[in-house]
């Protein structure tokens, strides 16, 4: 059994296709071990995306995470970080697989919709970075 974080964008709670992606999630295996909508606050969206700070998005990837409500979870299943990310599909939509997330809902490089963990490491820093362990059940 494998953890991985989750996030479902701005853009994808606005356009009201959270229901959708949790089916989605559910029907591909996925235990539900955390669950919360917040709104990020700019410091939280920085240092969220740290890794990226030195990139031209950068500052638009910022605006755009906080600009609304987020949906934050914790997925368990085998294998969960690659299947979380076969799931969601390509970073690009226009390279996202038939039937992904991103491919679905997805509607721009920035505007895609969901996020997922891209290695072991990178979850045991995210998933704590919203959910404190007695809030996985
Ligand atoms: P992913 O792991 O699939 O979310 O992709 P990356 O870690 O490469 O990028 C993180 C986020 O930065 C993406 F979800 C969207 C944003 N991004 C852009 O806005 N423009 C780019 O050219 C690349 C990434």
């Amino acid at each position: 059994m494998q953890r991985t974080f989750g996030i479902i964008k701005p853009d994808a709670v606005a356009a009201g296709h959270t229901g959708a992606i949790l089916a989605i999630i559910e029907k591909a295996g996925f235990r539900i071990a955390g669950l919360k909508m917040t709104r990020l606050s700019r410091a939280q969206a920085e240092a969220f995306y740290e890794v990226h700070k030195a990139r031209p998005f950068y500052a638009s990837l910022v605006n755009f995470m906080t600009e609304g409500p987020v949906v934050v979870m914790v997925l368990e299943r085998e294998n969960a970080i690659q299947q979380w990310r076969d799931t969601m599909g390509a970073t690009n939509p226009a390279n996202a697989a038939e039937g992904t997330i991103r491919k679905l809902f997805a509607q721009s490089i920035e505007r895609n919709a969901v996020h997922g963990s891209d290695a072991p490491e990178t979850a045991a820093v995210e998933i704590p970075f919203f959910f404190p362990g007695a809030e996985l059940l």
